[in-house]
């Protein structure tokens, strides 16, 4: 079993890469992927930079050439819900794609046509991940993650991908990485920590607690990685 966990920048997947320790470093397609032998898996692991394209690729260069049969991706997001606060974690079951648009010819935002607006996340993991909270005595959120090629600093735009798609957090890879796993039949998971709040004061906030984030996110999926190797 091969599984690959990615995340957008470097901060994201360090704290895995830490306590990984053993891997070897591969360049690819302008990314470097880190493969190591964990427990009885082989794992992928990358960070694709930022961005619907760039996650796109490296989602789709960890099945289609490392051969991942699973994907979990961790990192941060901004909060939409006003239930999640910093350091909160967010388990994706659906996402969609936020400035995806051509409402000029009557269709919903998100949608173009032989698309969805939702990608519907891999059901044994969220389940999964109710079982690792549990045993970490962790909170998590279950809901919609809104993506775009955009770090939302803004209080209408917000407000206006709340009432367009219910979204609970929104970044900017989760709806993409959705879009290849779902095309390439692979399950995956999407897991975010909050970082900030997507209004005026989202890019301090980034700033100030992308690291801790980061970690409690990486954390988690590494929990995950151990709980699906169990099974
Ligand atoms: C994108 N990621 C942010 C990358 C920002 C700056 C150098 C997550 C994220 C996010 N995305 C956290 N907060 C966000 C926000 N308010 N809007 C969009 O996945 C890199």
């Amino acid at each position: 079993m091969k599984i690959a966990i990615m995340g957008a920048m470097p901060e994201e997947i360090a704290p895995i890469l830490e306590k990984i320790g053993n891997y070897t470093t591969t360049e690819y397609a302008g990314n470097k992927y880190y493969e190591a032998k964990y427990k009885n898996v082989d794992l992928i692991i990358a960070y694709s930079k930022i961005g619907k394209v760039f996650s796109t690729l490296t989602a789709t260069t960890m099945i289609e050439h490392f051969g991942a049969q699973k994907l979990l991706f961790s990192g941060v997001a901004g909060a939409v819900s006003p239930d999640l606060r910093v350091g909160d974690l967010i388990v994706a079951t659906k996402l969609a794609q936020h400035d995806l648009d051509i409402s000029a010819f009557g269709h919903p935002f998100g949608y173009v046509p032989e698309g969805s607006v939702y990608v519907d996340a891999d059901k044994e993991m969220i389940a999964i991940s109710k079982e690792v909270a549990q045993s970490m005595g962790k909170k998590i959120k279950e809901g919609i993650i809104a993506t775009g090629d955009q770090f939302v600093a803004n209080e209408a735009r917000k407000n206006w991908i709340l009432e367009n798609f219910k979204a609970d957090a929104l970044e900017m890879e989760g709806g993409s990485v959705a879009v290849v796993c779902n095309a390439l039949d692979v399950p995956f998971f999407i897991l975010r920590a909050i970082s900030d709040a997507a209004d005026m004061d989202a890019s301090f906030s980034f700033d100030a607690f992308l690291e801790t984030s980061a970690l409690e996110s990486a954390e988690f999926v590494m929990q995950m990685v151990d709980r699906i190797i169990e099974k």
